[in-house]
């Protein structure tokens, strides 16, 4: 009897292996796509050395946090103006907000609705980006926020619910005691080759289009997150010191390179990002700069082009993107059928950035290990998680970004 449970076991343990060797094995370790051989297979990615995340250009080595703050950092953040994203200008001559639309009795009254119009104006030009915003009744204090850089249909930010949308579950955030805000992507700056410059770079900084190294559409969005940042710190209903930036994949880019730049984001998600977002470069495993180059050219700096091919002599990775969030909290994710992105490589980048927050003394729980699936890591000031399913951001990504903000903020939705 005895043996016969074993065996039994031991078979069902032998077709589970195999089915799942099977399906391992099906999953094609190349690929072609524009021309050019993408790679699947851990065994091709080729060896390589990161840039030292913890050693200036001059050779000198970073042992604290002021010399992080002083002189590695700011260093960082050029290097990756000048070669990734282009440059971010700040000033410009006034800013308004107008509320152009008010509900204090949304979403069954458990919501107060706001639509604003962010104004900018500069040289006597102006841009117009507006907000959909959601703010929790139940609470006492300010709310801290969600604020997602939409690069999805506006459908899914419905100020109305008629839509209700797993990429941005306004209700989930509120019945959790956080308010939910969004802009879209295609207000300050169009997603695609051609027109990418009509809004904020043609109306307000025309001499990016001229440089090699002028701010394209990432930047936009990123210089349009700060703008509603701008906003949230005049209204008395929004905790400005406790602003979460989320962003998916091209917003998922977008969102750490605006919550690097900016400090006033408290804390930084970024979903399935990939290529020039969460995932280290140097690794050349799914989408690789020169793809992205190819496809995406209207999201980075001209002067990305020239790491197409030469991948090594970009004297960043993205792990050093991850670490200009340090000491904030920050939160990656992948997805088991997005390799695209890879996952590994993402992953790999956060281990690498944790120098940066060990200067902070700050405690993180990202070991050299990749993480089973469905297995978040939630305490820890860098989180992330491998789930299963699609390339997407869902109520298991929003569930554990909640998670993750009420571990860093020791928030409960009894305010
Ligand atoms: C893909 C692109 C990725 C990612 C994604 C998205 O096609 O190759 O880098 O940004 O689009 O934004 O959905």
């Amino acid at each position: 009897m005895e043996k016969f449970f074993f065996s039994g076991i031991v078979c069902m343990y032998s077709l589970v292996f195999c089915l799942g060797f099977h399906q391992a094995n099906a999953q094609k370790k190349t690929d072609t796509f524009m021309g050019e051989i993408v790679n699947y297979d851990e065994a091709n990615v080729p060896q390589y050395t990161l840039p030292q995340l913890l050693r200036t250009t001059e050779g000198k080595t970073v042992k604290n946090k002021k010399v992080w703050e002083k002189e590695r950092r700011p260093e960082i953040i050029s290097l990756f103006k000048e070669n990734v994203y282009g440059q971010m200008p700040e000033s410009f001559d006034s800013i308004r907000f107008v509320l152009t639309r008010q509900d204090p009795y949304a979403m069954d009254g458990r919501a107060s609705l706001k639509e604003v119009m962010v104004k900018v104006w500069n040289k006597g030009k102006h841009i117009g980006i507006p907000i959909v915003l959601f703010i929790p009744n139940a609470r006492k204090k300010p709310a801290p926020a969600f604020l997602l850089i939409n690069n999805r249909s506006k459908r899914n930010t419905d100020p109305d619910r008629t839509v209700r949308s797993t990429f941005w579950p306004a209700e989930m955030i509120i019945d959790k005691g956080y308010a939910i805000a969004s802009f879209h992507v295609a207000d300050a700056a169009p997603d695609k080759k051609d027109s990418y410059q009509h809004g904020v770079i043609d109306q307000l900084y025309p001499e990016q289009l001229t440089r090699d190294d002028g701010m394209k559409a990432i930047g936009a969005w990123a210089w349009t997150a700060s703008r509603v940042m701008d906003y949230f710190e005049t209204d008395k209903d929004i905790d400005a010191k406790r602003v979460s930036i989320v962003g998916h994949s091209r917003g998922g880019k977008t969102s750490l390179w605006a919550g690097a730049l900016d400090q006033r984001f408290a804390m930084v998600f970024s979903s399935c990002s990939g290529s020039t977002g969460a995932s280290l470069a140097r690794r050349q495993y799914g989408e690789t700069i020169s793809l992205i180059n190819k496809q995406f050219g209207h999201w980075f700096a001209s002067s990305y082009k020239q790491y197409s091919n030469k991948v090594n002599d970009l004297p960043v990775d993205q792990h050093m993107l991850i670490a200009l969030v340090a000491p904030r909290p920050v939160y990656t994710t992948n997805a088991v059928e997005d390799r695209w992105a890879d996952p590994r490589g993402s992953y790999l980048s956060l281990v690498n950035a944790v120098p940066a927050y060990n200067l902070y003394r700050k405690a993180t729980a990202i070991g050299p290990e990749f993480p089973a699936v469905n297995s978040p890591i939630i305490n820890s000031t860098i989180g992330y998680h491998f789930r299963e399913g699609k390339h997407d951001l869902n109520d298991y990504d929003w569930e554990k970004f909640i998670r993750f903000a009420d571990y860093h903020y020791g928030h409960s939705t009894k305010q």
